[in-house]
């Protein structure tokens, strides 16, 4: 049947008389069906991705395009007078992470299908995603953001288990979505709920007792470490994710004739950062109830486990203390202790140890000794993690150790969200790129092209000018497409150092109110959520929104400065921000990004990168060249050489510099508390000036030198179209697919 015909039988009418919703719901089960008929026959070793967070973003779009479908159904829409742009406006986003771990998860899952591997996620079903961002008074405010609706992708099965905790049973119930391949089959991911939660207990923004253990467990994500309240119920969701997993796990592996002694030939698990850790001792526990000896179930859990660190932060390595345990899950206490044991025994090292002399468990201690794989995220963050932060555990396990840098998938982070730069390279080298990324390599044949880079800075412009629309209709913002547009979205945090950009916007406006005009105007935009607990961070959202109120209503800068502060960043606005970037901000003090993957994002639709040498961005840098990349900053050496003699001060460079000292100082002007709030700017003010725990006062001066030199080259139209060039030819190393072959080549074997 066609695609006209089916969608008319859906709807019961012709598509022109049928509602944006009606459509949205009838293409939904379109595709449901689509896809379930290309489920993969079970094969004898699946991969279990086993994540608290999958950033899946909207799913219809997507799914027509990897199965082939989006195409048809825009033009079949379109001559019925429907726009599937509108259509996708309906669809609510699942927001089931806070940002680049999940969004990973996810990339992982789609390159999986692709690759025609057998994978499925495990994860929760959050009724609440990462909260709603709303501004209000220049400060931001969370509010519920539900995203399960009677029509949605999830599909209940009748997989159920009863979990225990200390004193409760609850009864879980399994969801299913369903992944779809570019152009393959599909897998799964399977989310676990309890049928108890109650919406109704959120009250005030997003307020909830955080006790009634039965109504809130699934209700919402963790928005970050950085909530103090709430730890135990972090245990409750982390022990129910990993409990519903591991007997799904065990049950699927025994239906497919497996004795258990033989798991790791049926099972890998690879368990993304620590959140899910507690399947190490609680997978030993289930072994151990079903008949094996602890030290086989040991064994065998030791060779099915494989762990993926994400951060070198200490603040966000999780430790709980045994005592929380003991009153969540008893059950895995003595096991934990035994693991602890083994290890003590051992090692005399008490860095290595499992449980601390405060009794406090060290998940990713778990995860070292009894796991078969600890991967880092990039070549870099890899490295310190063998030379520094967890170099005692290289020296025990040397071949333990190994690199995957991140990837993404192209299907959505181009094919989707920049549908005229698709159609280019279709064009000009041809489709194969769709399933072998290497091929935009192709496109550096046509650096002299005359053609193309015309081409480019057209696609480029109209990008932003639909950027421009966007913002106008739901923000009320005037930007101009004439201008560079500088863009930095991503989580706030410190080490991200939004507070350095928003440095140099007052830099720059105090330069224009001197009269020291730029010779093309600038639009810095900004997108990012502050997790509702990190002061600071919030603080930085309430500077930017004071200096976006200040600069863009003063009539002698607003016409070479604008600054943007974009509300409810999520995937659905990175896939309208990212194509329309000049200049893609990525200016992490080195050593502390592990990766980054929204620096990948913009590279693919060719921004350049403004950036430090950290994370992925060296690869980056390695991959460009010099001359297509803004390098600055103080070296991961560097900062790790500070940190350890503890000679940084912040106030020295404020002291020594006009030009940081006024910056810093413009921050509790007039100008500015005329629109803001003394304590949260001068709290702000204080904490770079007495801390400045991640330098921003050190590599400033060298951010805004090598800043002026990217809007310098950027005057030169035509040298800047061939940096786009070479930085989408180099974009294909990554790929989640590549990414996610070499996961399977060195860790999976599938
Ligand atoms: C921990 C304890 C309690 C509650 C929440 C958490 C928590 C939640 C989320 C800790 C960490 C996260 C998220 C981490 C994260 O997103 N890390 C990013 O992972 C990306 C994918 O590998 C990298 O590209 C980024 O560099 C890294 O910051």
């Amino acid at each position: 049947m066609s695609i006209q015909d089916s969608l008319q039988q859906k709807l019961g009418r012709v598509i022109a008389e049928a509602s944006n919703e009606e459509i949205y719901s009838a293409l939904l089960k379109i595709v449901q069906e689509m896809a379930k008929g290309k489920e993969r026959p079970e094969k004898k070793k699946k991969l279990y991705y086993i994540s608290a967070e999958f950033l899946i973003g909207k799913l219809l779009s997507n799914n027509m395009i990897n199965l082939g479908i989006y195409n048809e159904v825009r033009d079949v829409l379109a001559a019925n007078g429907k726009d599937i742009c509108e259509i996708e406006e309906v669809e609510p986003e699942p927001s089931l992470g806070n940002g680049g771990l999940g969004r990973l998860a996810a990339c992982f899952l789609d390159s999986i299908s692709t690759l025609g591997l057998s994978g499925d996620g495990i994860g929760l079903n959050y009724h609440l995603g990462l909260f709603k961002q709303e501004f209000e008074n220049e400060l931001q405010k969370e509010t519920p953001n539900p995203w399960i609706e009677n029509e949605s992708w999830l599909v209940k099965t009748d997989v159920s288990y009863p979990v225990s905790f200390k004193g409760m049973t609850l009864n879980s119930r399994m969801y299913d979505i369903e992944v779809t391949g570019y152009n393959n089959m599909t897998n799964k991911l399977h989310l676990f709920d309890v049928e108890t939660v109650d919406e109704d207990i959120v009250e005030n923004g997003i307020d909830f007792d955080k006790e009634d253990i039965e109504k809130n467990l699934t209700l919402f994500l963790y928005p970050d470490d950085s909530d103090e309240k709430g730890r135990l119920l972090r245990i409750y969701q982390q022990y129910f994710m990993v409990s519903n997993g591991a007997r799904l796990i065990l049950d699927e592996c025994t239906a497919k004739g497996c004795s258990l002694y033989d798991l790791p030939d049926y099972a890998v698990i690879q368990i993304n950062d620590t959140h899910p850790t507690m399947v190490i001792p609680e997978l030993i526990r289930l072994l151990m109830e079903r008949g094996m000896e602890m030290d086989d179930a040991i064994g065998v859990v030791s060779r099915t486990c494989a762990y993926t660190n994400h951060t070198i932060l200490a603040e966000a390595l999780e430790k709980w203390p045994l005592g929380y345990l003991k009153k969540v899950v008893p059950q895995l206490v003595p096991i934990i202790e035994v693991l602890d044991d083994k290890v003590r025994r051992k090692y005399a090292d008490e860095s290595v140890a499992v449980i601390d002399r405060n009794d406090t468990v060290h998940m990713a201690h778990i995860d070292i000794h009894y796991g078969f794989s600890v991967n880092g995220v990039a070549a870099l963050h890899t490295e310190i993690l063998k030379q520094n932060e967890l170099n005692n555990f290289y020296k025990i396990y040397p071949e333990k150790f190994n690199n995957k840098t991140n990837g993404i998938t192209f299907r959505r982070w181009l094919l989707h969200c920049n549908p005229l730069l698709t159609e280019m390279l279709d064009f000009i080298i041809g489709k194969g790129y769709r399933s072998d990324a290497k091929q935009l390599e192709r496109l550096l044949n046509f650096r002299g092209d005359q053609n193309v880079l015309s081409r480019l800075q057209e696609i480029k412009k109209a990008n932003k000018e639909k950027l421009c629309e966007y913002l106008m209709e739901t923000q009320g913002i005037k930007l101009n497409s004439d201008s560079i547009f500088d863009i930095q979205v991503k989580r706030l945090h410190e080490y991200k150092r939004q507070q350095m950009n928003a440095l140099y916007v007052i830099h720059k406006y105090l330069e224009i109110k001197a009269g020291k005009l730029p010779a093309t105007p600038i639009t810095v935009i900004f997108g990012a959520k502050a997790a509702p607990a990190y002061i600071i961070a919030k603080d930085i959202i309430h500077l930017i929104l004071c200096l976006q109120e200040v600069i863009n209503n003063d009539p002698e800068v607003s016409p070479y400065l604008k600054v943007v502060m974009v509300e409810n960043y999520n995937v659905t606005k990175a896939e309208k921000l990212i194509p329309a970037c000049d200049i893609s901000e990525q200016i992490s003090l080195a050593s502390k990004e592990a990766s980054g993957t929204g620096n990948m994002k913009f590279m693919l639709n060719g921004a350049v990168t403004l950036g430090t040498d950290d994370g992925a961005n060296v690869e980056i840098h390695e991959l460009v060249g010099d001359e297509n990349i803004f390098v600055f900053g103080a070296s991961s050496d560097e900062v790790i050489e500070h940190y350890a003699k503890a000679d940084y001060i912040s106030r020295e460079y404020y002291e020594k510099d006009a030009d940081i000292k006024a910056a810093v100082d413009f921050i509790t002007s007039e100008k500015v508390l005329a629109v803001g709030n003394a304590e949260n700017l001068t709290r702000l003010q204080n904490e770079l000036l007495k801390k400045d725990w991640f330098m921003t006062l050190l590599d400033f001066k060298a951010y805004a030198k090598k800043k002026e030199e990217a809007f310098k080259a950027y005057e030169n139209k035509n040298e800047w179209a061939k940096k786009m060039l070479v930085n989408i030819a180099k974009a294909g190393y990554f790929s989640s697919d590549r990414t996610i072959e070499e996961y399977n080549r060195d860790i999976w074997k599938l």
